[in-house]
């Protein structure tokens, strides 16, 4: 694995005409022949030879233009494919023909078989491990498909585009063809044979065309698929409406295959998914899958236009599909569901996995200039942290002028592979604005620090606000400019209604938002009568961490007034947060935790007040998390000190607010039949958070027990279960219930990995034991990376007593599942790992121990690039 440089991207010699693909598919000999018609470039060096990437592979013939090539005119290995003495200007055509092994394909990547399908994965350089091929998104070219295949078992054959046709082909064989006019990179071919069920229904688009829908998966599963047609439905409609983009096929089909490496991919007009985030129904899908599946087929749905219609240039424009898509899934969610109650979960999600990796050894720009490998690429710093950057460019240049961005966008781009400066040349244009400084969100890694302070002077009814930004050194990128930050700002007075200044001096301040563009800037407001309590960055107008000193009062006073409620969760949250820290010190030195009442108050406040609605009340009640509070800690952390205090933190509010736990466990039922809407979704979180804090006063399973026997959901039933195991392990009523689940459910992968991932998560040194034996379970699927996402993967992120206990097992033993994942699955083996980016941030002795399990994944023969690549960086 050489380092690839943006700063090297050239356009390819050729260009790619057309593809024909014909597939005579086995389940250990796949033949495929790959007709391939290129030209020569105007102005490409007229001897320079054709290259073309491969990965694996063995070629078993080579036409030109339809002649046996002769030997001396090309070079065949495993990974390239160079032709040699080609036309200067005429078109010519290559047929090459390789056989591929999908059996034996336990990457995951290319062609593979999943339970007796054959399916595909290609983005971003599977291809190449089907034939060869110029593997690369600035190839676009439309494709023909054959696949000829064992009728009986495989009645279904599927490629991109529109259904050509299909026949008999002799000795139980048939074949269909399949045509995708839309010219495409190869990391957008899709492939799938085999036998299916399937639920199908119609979409009218808004010039009137009807549209196929179908979805694909397992026989007896189709029941489970409606809730993902319904989402696809309303992902198209919106899509019209909110971008006016229409669908351009006669068919969308999804197929939900069960061993996948990520959760879905936008293959055009032929999607496949994990699916994990295709099936649910009331019995075995908790709200958080319905709300899943929703924004997931969404955000591949959306892809059609930003990243099919239009793609990208490089691996390096990765952020330009991939933070765009992101953003408008977000934004469909938000649309469909509660805007505020979905800001809050995008920012916990965005501050548990983006910022601790943006501060860690593997930070890097949302748009990077170099990789190793690009698989380790599909991070949350280009999807989530990209998706914000497109967020502050609406903020900043509001939604209308967004919007007018977006069409110049797509009318000036359609059918083209593009780059981040193209994108932002769009808002530019719409704007009038220059976004250069902005753009620095592109190429600066690392999280800004925004401290702020503000006085108020009621002589002059003036309030200054100073404001200072730094943005931190990362690996490769030591002296930072300041960045164009888009902070929504709103003053309160003390009654708690809002204050509008008359005037504001010393920074750009347009509708409610304040332009920080120095690295110090002081904003003085205008016509302020009384002291002012500022809300700055409502809404999380920018990813960035703010430092600003407000009092516990102050802070209250938001919580109730703020008229965005994500600012009230805010306030909430920094009432909470120097409670945890200080609790986790406490527990650290063997002292006794109490906690700053003003900020309990607060909390249960919210929790009780009928006019929030219970999602809401169910996010503030969430406190942060133990990895929030080791990232607001920063460093020399101790897990086991961060879980002690803050379980006692639990336990004072639990005992302050038991009356109020008691009415919402209660009154927060859901009677009648299921249904998977937010609001009901909402009271069934408010719920579940009644029963964790229940159970810090009642010290007992009785309760948790009660609830696992009495729900008829799976988000009240899985979340008694985690209370059981989580706080009553060694309890007879958590066994018993841990072992009814499983046999109740012991069909149901999706629901056996919830079984898994509950148990991974149980605190303290014996997880580890607990783990190691769930190994040994005949359940436990070595193959499936569900499986071992749901087991080692959940260890690793979220049980951090468990996995960083403290003599340093928890590491070792992931050293060794790494390497016995990569020999298999390399994509998932790094990805896994990444579980290590923050071990430089724990005290010493584990720091070390830590260290060296790193070292000996490190030191192991025979790494893939994809593990050598996260452990090199993780180490440096
Ligand atoms: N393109 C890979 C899967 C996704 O982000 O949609
Ligand atoms: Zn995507």
């Amino acid at each position: 694995g050489q380092v690839i440089n943006l700063a090297d991207y050239r356009p390819t010699d050729f260009v790619l005409e057309r593809v024909d693909l014909t597939f005579d598919l086995d389940p250990t000999e796949t033949k495929v022949e790959a007709r391939l018609i290129f030209h020569r470039r105007e102005g490409a060096d007229p001897k320079a030879p054709l290259v073309l990437d491969g990965d694996e592979l063995s070629l078993s013939g080579l036409l030109f233009d339809q002649m046996e090539m002769p030997a001396e005119q090309y070079t065949a290995t495993a990974d390239s494919l160079a032709v040699y003495n080609l036309p200067a200007a005429d078109p010519f055509e290559l047929t090459i023909s390789t056989i591929i092994n999908p059996q034996a394909n336990t990457q995951l990547m290319g062609l593979y078989r999943t339970s007796g399908i054959y399916c595909t994965q290609c983005e971003a350089e599977g291809f190449r491990r089907i034939t060869y091929f110029p593997d690369r998104p600035d190839v676009l070219a439309p494709y023909t498909v054959n696949i000829i295949a064992d009728k009986a078992a495989n009645p279904l054959l599927l490629s991109n585009g529109n259904f050509l046709g299909g026949a008999g082909y002799g000795e139980g064989k048939h074949f269909a063809a399949w045509f995708d006019p839309h010219p495409k990179p190869s990391y957008l071919f899709a492939l799938v044979a085999g036998d299916l069920g399937v639920i199908e229904d119609t979409f009218t688009t808004m010039s009137g065309r009807e549209v196929a829908l179908k979805i694909y998966v397992e026989h007896g599963k189709e029941p489970r698929a409606a809730y993902a047609m319904d989402a696809l439905k309303r992902s198209m409609k919106w899509d019209e409406e909110a971008f006016g983009r229409e669908y351009d096929l006669d068919i969308f089909m999804i197929v939900a295959v069960s061993d996948f490496n990520m959760g879905a991919m936008e293959n055009k007009g032929l999607n496949i998914f994990n699916d994990k985030y295709v099936l649910a129904d009331p019995e075995t899908a908790t709200d958080a899958d319905y709300a899943n599946i929703e924004a997931i087929i969404a955000h591949e749905y959306f892809h059609n236009w930003t990243g099919n219609r239009i793609t990208c240039r490089d691996w390096f424009q990765l952020c330009l599909k991939e933070g765009l898509t992101v953003y408008r899934d977000h934004e469909f969610s938000s649309d469909q569901r509660s805007r505020p109650v979905k800001r809050i979960a995008e920012v916990r999600h965005l501050k548990s996995e983006q910022f601790p990796e943006d501060a860690g050894p593997l930070a890097h720009p949302v748009r990077p200039t170099k990789y190793r490998e690009i698989n380790n690429f599909y991070t949350t710093t280009v999807y989530e942290k990209g998706s914000e950057v497109t967020r502050m460019i609406a903020t900043l240049l509001g939604n209308v002028t967004f919007k007018k961005g977006m069409d110049i966008y797509f009318d000036r781009h359609d059918g083209q592979a593009v780059t981040i400066e193209d994108f932002v040349k769009c808002f530019e244009d719409a704007s009038g604005r220059d976004l250069a400084q902005f753009s620095l969100w592109y190429h600066q890694a690392g999280t800004p620090l925004v401290t702020a302070s503000g006085s108020y002077d009621a002589t002059a009814k003036t309030f200054s606000l100073s404001l200072e930004q730094m943005v931190p050194a990362t690996p490769g990128q030591t002296d930072k400019k300041p960045m164009h930050i888009p902070l929504s700002l709103a003053l309160f007075g003390e009654n708690g209604g809002k204050i509008e200044p008359a005037s504001v001096e010393g920074a750009e301040y347009t509708g409610e938002v304040l332009h920080l563009i120095g690295r110090t800037q002081t904003a003085v407001f205008h016509g302020i009568g009384s002291r002012p309590v500022v809300s700055i960055n409502r809404s999380f107008s920018a990813p960035i961490n703010l430092h600003l000193d407000q009092s516990p009062a102050d802070l209250a006073l938001l919580a109730r007034h703020e008229t965005d409620h994500f600012a009230r969760w805010q306030a909430l949250t920094d009432l909470a947060l120097p409670n945890l820290l200080k609790a986790a010190r406490d527990a650290r030195e063997g002292k006794a935790i109490a906690c700053e009442q003003t900020s309990i108050d607060a909390l249960l406040h919210a929790a009780a007040d009928e006019s929030l609605e219970p999602a809401f009340r169910a996010q503030a009640l969430a406190l942060p998390s133990e990895s929030d509070i080791s990232r607001e800690l920063g460093s020399n952390n101790d897990p086991d000190a961060i879980h002690a205090g803050r379980q006692a933190v639990m336990k004072q509010i639990a005992d302050r607010g038991i009356a109020i736990f008691t009415g919402l466990f209660e009154k927060m039922t859901t009677p009648g039949d299921f249904s998977p809407d937010a609001k009901s979704a909402g009271r069934r979180a408010l719920r579940n958070a009644a029963l964790t804090y229940l159970s810090y006063v009642e010290n007992g399973p009785a309760r948790a027990k009660a609830a696992f026997d009495a729900a008829n959901n799976m988000t009240e039933r899985l979340h008694a279960l985690t209370v059981l195991a989580h706080r009553f392990p060694e309890s007879d009523e958590a066994i018993t219930a841990l072992s009814t689940f499983r046999d109740h459910f012991a069909e149901n992968a999706l629901v056996i990995d919830k079984w898994f991932s509950v148990q991974a998560t149980i605190p303290g040194a014996s997880a580890l034991n607990r783990v190691r034996k769930l190994m040994e379970s005949p359940l436990f699927k070595r193959t499936n990376p569900n499986r071992v996402r749901a087991l080692v993967g959940t260890f690793a992120f979220t049980n951090p007593t468990g996995f960083g206990r403290a003599d340093g097992e928890g590491y070792r033993f992931l050293a060794r599942e790494i390497l016995d994942i990569d020999q298999r699955n390399p994509q998932l083996a790094a990805r896994i790992l990444t579980s290590m980016r923050s071990w430089r941030s724990l005290e010493p002795v584990r720091a070390g121990l830590a260290r060296a399990a790193l070292t000996e994944i490190e030191r192991a023969p025979a790494l893939s690039t994809d593990v050598r690549d996260i452990v090199e960086r993780t180490l440096k």
